[in-house]
C-alpha cells in the first residue's frame, strides 16, 4: 500500500490554491520531479498529502490502474487539487506559481521567457539523467552521462547565467527573484548529488554554486532540508 502523510499546516496559500493538494509521487527519497513540485508547496507554505508509491508496487499494480485512470500518459507526479487533477510537473509549476499570483515566475516578457529557457533546458537534462540512472546498463551508462551530456548542460545553463543581464544580478536565474526555474535546476542538480560535499561537482560553475546556495537559504527549503521530511 502506498504511504499517505499530510505534510505542513495548512496556510493562506492553501486557501489561495483552493485546498490541500494531494501528490502522487515514488518513494524516492527527496528526488525527482515530483519532488520539484514538492520543494514549491515546501516554499510556498502550502500543506500537502504526500501519497508515495514503492518502486514494485507501482509498476505492478497503481500505474497500471490509479495512475492510469489519473493521467493518460500514465506517469507521475500527479497532483489532485478538490475534485481536480493535474498533471506534467513542469506546468503544474507554471500553474501553481500563476495561481499564486506569479510568485514563481518572472514579471516581464523578458523574465518570463528566459524562466521558461532555463526550465526547458533542465528538462532535458533530467531525460537524459533518467535514462542513464536508471538503465540496466547503469554502470555504464550513468559514468557515461557524467561525462558528457551532464558537463555540456552545466556548462550551457553557466553560460546562460553569465550571458544575461537578468541572471547577472544573481544569485537565481533572473536576479533577485525567485523562480520555479530555480527550483527545477536546483532538484537537477541535487539529484545528479552536485549539491553535496562542499559542491565538489561544481567548482567550476560557481554560478551555480551560487543558485544553489540562494535556494537553501530561503527560509521555508532550509527548515525543510533540515526536517525528517527531507530523504536525502
Ligand atoms: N513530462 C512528465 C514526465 C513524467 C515522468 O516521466 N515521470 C516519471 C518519474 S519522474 C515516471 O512516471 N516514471 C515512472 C513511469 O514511467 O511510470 C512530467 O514532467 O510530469
Amino acid at each position: 500500500m502506498p504511504t499517505s502523510n499530510l505534510c505542513g499546516k495548512p496556510g493562506p496559500n492553501n486557501d489561495h490554491i483552493g485546498g490541500v493538494p494531494t501528490i502522487h509521487y515514488l518513494d524516492f527519497m527527496s528526488r525527482g520531479r515530483g519532488q520539484a513540485v514538492r520543494l514549491l508547496f515546501e516554499d510556498a507554505g502550502i500543506a500537502y498529502t504526500d501519497v508515495r508509491y514503492a518502486t514494485d508496487e507501482y509498476y505492478t499494480t497503481y500505474k497500471k490502474s490509479k495512475i492510469a485512470e489519473m493521467n493518460p500518459t500514465a506517469t507521475i507526479p500527479v497532483v489532485e487539487l478538490n475534485g481536480h487533477i493535474l498533471t506534467q510537473s513542469y506546468p503544474m509549476l507554471r500553474h501553481f506559481s500563476r495561481v499564486l499570483g506569479g510568485t514563481y515566475d518572472g514579471k516581464t516578457e523578458e523574465e518570463l521567457y528566459f524562466t521558461d529557457v532555463v526550465c526547458d533546458i533542465v528538462a532535458d537534462w533530467r531525460t537524459l539523467f533518467v535514462a542513464a540512472f536508471f538503465s540496466p546498463n547503469k554502470d555504464t551508462d550513468y559514468p557515461k552521462h557524467c561525462s558528457t551530456a551532464r558537463p555540456n548542460f552545466l556548462k550551457a545553463i553557466s553560460q546562460h547565467l553569465q550571458g544575461s543581464d537578468l541572471a547577472k544580478r544573481g544569485p537565481f536565474v533572473i536576479g533577485e527573484t525567485f523562480t520555479y526555474a530555480d527550483i527545477v535546476l536546483y532538484q537537477v542538480l541535487h539529484d545528479e548529488e552536485l549539491t553535496r560535499e562542499g559542491r565538489k561537482g561544481l567548482k567550476e560553475y560557481p554560478r551555480l554554486v551560487e543558485l544553489v546556495e540562494g535556494v537553501e537559504k530561503r527560509p521555508n527549503v532550509s527548515a525543510f532540508l533540515g526536517s525528517e521530511r527531507y530523504l536525502g
